[in-house]
């Protein structure tokens, strides 16, 4: 399936896909048309310990390598795109935890999310979409303690989280230089979520704005130093974006898998359509675009696990997977014609899904700005 895994970890990966077949795939297809929240799901999930895959073994998580998470992720997105990115948004809140936190920061996130908490990125806000450094969320410093005005957009498990990272410009005048990123908890006073999204697909995950009026939170509240909170959650996306290539991987393996499945049982012209060429080839370009996409991914996470720059293939990995994501789940409707079309078959929810990899955790757009950076360079 792509990636070189250990035994240990194929057994692991058995258990996922278990639990994948029997617990989410089918019992999604209801949630993806009601648009709720599946508790029920999620309890069982987190029970089994996959929203914290990423927690570092040092702080009492199984601290599973990126690998083998790439792998699991996958099985995730594989049986629900919305499934996949309720799971690792939670991993995506505590990377900036990980790489500008205190100890106790550390230890106190890791810990909320192993009793079974969720976590939020809030970095998008109304005006700061694309170009994150124009945010308008402020945070002044009062004695011991900052006051944060403002409101973030499209956060990701906003309204179950229960700590979020919030970013907000410490010092307007510093541009990108006077972004500050928190550690807040849920419980903070001042602190709300409204406007719940109703999505286009992922309609598994939840999403809402966070609005922050006269909050208060201590310093010792502050990730880092004060200005270095752009550049943290700059780090923080280069991580999490091969995750996301690796989630738009899980939705084409689907794709092909559902259209292989058809192609052999739908018979046209006295044979299973699998028998024509034309199908056979257009089954070949989209198992072509996926294995290239999760060859993507496996090489920024080599290059990460090796100490060497990974932001350029992080953003190829999910900017190619999320172009060629929407693309197979396009071919696979084609396969199904009709019958692709319909609700009653997967691979349009499939497309619906697919849709986001392009938009969230960085545009598409964004993702070609990351890579023609650093292959033009400053001039
Ligand atoms: N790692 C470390 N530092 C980085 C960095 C990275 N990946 N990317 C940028 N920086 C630094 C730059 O080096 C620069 O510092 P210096 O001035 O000291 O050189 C500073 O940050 C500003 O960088 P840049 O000028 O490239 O910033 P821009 O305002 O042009 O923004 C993009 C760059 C567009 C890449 C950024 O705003 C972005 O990623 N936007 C999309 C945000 C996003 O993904 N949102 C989704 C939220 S989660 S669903």
């Amino acid at each position: 399936m792509g990636y070189i895994l250990s035994d240990e970890t194929k057994d692991l990966l058995a258990d996922v896909k278990k639990f994948c077949d029997n617990e989410v795939k089918e019992q999604c297809k209801a949630y993806d048309v009601s648009g709720e929240w599946p508790k029920e799901i999620y309890d069982k999930a987190v029970e089994m310990g996959l929203s914290t895959l990423e927690v570092p073994k040092e702080y009492g998580g199984i601290g599973l390598d990126r690998i083998s998470c790439a792998a699991l992720y996958e099985e995730m997105a594989k049986a629900d795109a919305g499934f996949f990115t309720t799971m690792t948004s939670s991993n995506l809140a505590l990377k900036p935890v990980l790489i500008a936190g205190t100890e106790e920061q550390k230890k106190w996130a890791c810990d909320v999310l192993l009793k079974g908490g969720y976590a939020s990125f809030c970095l998008t806000e109304p005006m700061a979409g694309s170009d994150a450094a124009n945010s308008k969320t402020t945070a002044v410093r009062d004695g011991d303690e900052y006051v944060i005005n403002g409101r973030k957009c499209f956060i990701t498990n906003a309204p179950v989280a229960d700590f979020f990272i919030v970013t907000a410009m410490t010092d307007k005048t510093k541009g990108v230089k006077g972004m500050t990123a928190f550690l807040v908890s849920k419980d903070t006073k001042g602190l709300s979520t409204t406007n719940h999204e109703n999505k286009m697909g992922i309609r598994t995950s939840t999403t809402s704005d966070v609005v922050f009026e006269d909050m208060r939170v201590p310093v010792s509240s502050r990730l880092g130093e004060e200005g270095t909170g752009f550049i943290t959650a700059m780090k923080t996306l280069d991580l999490s974006r091969t995750f996301v290539g690796v989630g738009a991987v899980g939705i084409m393996q689907r794709a092909i898998d559902e259209a292989v499945a058809y192609s052999k049982t739908r018979i046209t012209f006295g044979k299973p359509i699998g028998k024509f060429e034309a199908i056979q080839f257009m089954i070949a370009d989209m198992e072509i675009k996926c294995e290239t996409a999760r060859q993507m991914c496996v090489h920024a996470i080599d290059l990460m696990d090796n100490g060497l720059p990974f932001s350029k293939e992080s953003a190829i990995a999910k900017c190619y997977a999320g172009d060629n994501a929407v693309q197979v789940a396009l071919d696979a409707i084609q396969i199904l014609g009709g019958y692709g079309y319909s609700r009653e078959y997967p691979v349009e929810k499939l497309l619906r899904d697919a849709k986001i990899f392009q938009i969230y955790e960085g545009t598409n757009q964004v993702q070609r700005m990351v890579i023609s950076k650093n292959v033009i360079g400053k001039f």
